[in-house]
């Protein structure tokens, strides 16, 4: 395509004497270069600075500011891209060709000019430029890339929430934190109610919907430092650190009138529904790893289940006792009339 022919390299001519910037500018342009010129230092860098040349093409002996502190100056300069500089010296000078290197010039020419001299030079120089331009944007897509993938690595694909294992990292790093230094830190479990039957009346389609906006919901209702993430199908967790369990449960809470107040909308309709959610916090006598805070914000979350769901429940909390209490009694009196004790298992795979 016509459109994607780079134009020509510009090379920036900088002598403070016209006649010289006129048979190099009539010469490069000849040879199907662009130019661009300035006739001292000064101007030199406010030129670099403004639109950056493919290559300078620099006088040493210059009023004001002298080529050395130019060079000095380019290629000191972070958010300049990588611009070749050859030198012009007037003698066949050894210490100014060294100064001059030294200062950052990646090649020199004496003068009186041999033209063809230059042009070679020239050459020679943007290509090592244009080589150095790809190396430095592969470079750059590389480091785009693995960004793009460690992003990916810790993601949940449809919710764009955390994934399980970047979760259970998380919060391995924030309960070790939070023990060390004897801080306060939640966990919260989520289950949305009857999804199943979500799925079964308006497809899968609507269920992703009701997933993603119902992680958008958390994602609002939680705080910078907390941690939401996707704990599984249609289960959420939320860490919060330095927060205790009273302040947990209020977050649980407004999560969960957030929910139950929103109309979910997918493609052909909009339907309500609700979620359940446990509550466990440290530091607590029965609690003393991260997967014991887990499982009792689970226990507390199944409590939920049975208990009518659309609530929140919190471990060891009254209602969660008595509901242990009284399915310690249910069993009893079952295994009195000689039926099969219910399993606690079997009641959580009905939630
Ligand atoms: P309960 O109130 O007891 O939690 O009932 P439930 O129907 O929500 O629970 P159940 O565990 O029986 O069903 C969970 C459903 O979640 C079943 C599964 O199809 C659905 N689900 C899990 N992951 C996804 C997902 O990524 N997309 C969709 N659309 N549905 C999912
Ligand atoms: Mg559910
Ligand atoms: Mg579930």
């Amino acid at each position: 395509m016509a459109g994607d022919v780079a134009p020509p390299p510009r090379v920036l001519i900088v002598d403070d004497h016209p006649d010289n910037v006129e048979v190099i500018r009539a010469r490069l342009e000849a040879s199907g270069y662009r130019t661009a010129s300035a006739a001292d230092g000064e101007e030199a860098l406010r030129l670099v600075r403004e639109d950056p040349p493919d290559l300078i093409l620099l006088d040493v002996m210059m009023p004001k500011v002298s080529g050395m502190e130019v060079a000095r100056e380019v290629k000191a300069s972070k958010d300049l891209p990588f611009i070749p500089i050859i030198m012009q010296t007037a003698l066949e000078s050894t210490e100014m060709k060294v100064e001059g290197l030294g200062a950052g010039a990646d090649d020199y020419i004496t003068k009186p000019i041999n033209f063809a001299e230059l042009e070679a030079r020239v050459r020679s120089m943007l290509r090592i430029k244009e080589l150095h331009d790809a190396v430095e944007k592969r470079e750059r897509d590389l480091a785009r890339a693995n960004l793009e993938l460690q992003r990916m690595a810790i993601t949940d694909g449809l919710t764009g929430l955390l994934n399980r294992r970047h979760l259970e990292e998380r919060l391995r790093e924030m309960f070790d934190h939070s023990q060390r230094l004897h801080e306060p830190i939640s966990v919260v479990l989520f289950d949305i109610d009857h999804f199943k039957p979500v799925n079964d009346t308006h497809g899968h389609q609507a269920g992703d919907e009701v997933l993603k906006q119902l992680a958008d919901l958390l994602r609002h209702v939680a705080r910078d430092i907390d941690r939401v993430g996707r704990y599984g199908g249609e289960e959420f967790m939320a860490i919060l650190p330095g927060t205790v369990l009273d302040a947990a449960v209020t977050f649980a809470e407004r999560a969960r009138q957030e929910v139950e107040g929103y109309e979910f909308t997918f493609d052909g309709g909009s339907l309500r529904c609700t979620m359940s959610s446990g509550v466990a916090g440290w530091p607590h006598p029965r609690i003393g790893h991260r997967d014991e805070l887990v499982k009792a914000a689970d226990d507390a979350l199944y409590v939920a289940k049975a208990r009518g769901r659309n609530r929140v429940v919190r471990f060891e909390s009254a209602e969660f006792n008595e509901h242990l209490k009284d399915q310690d009694a249910g069993a009893g009196e079952r295994v009195e009339r000689g039926e099969r004790e219910v399993d606690r298992g079997i009641v959580q795979d009905a939630r």
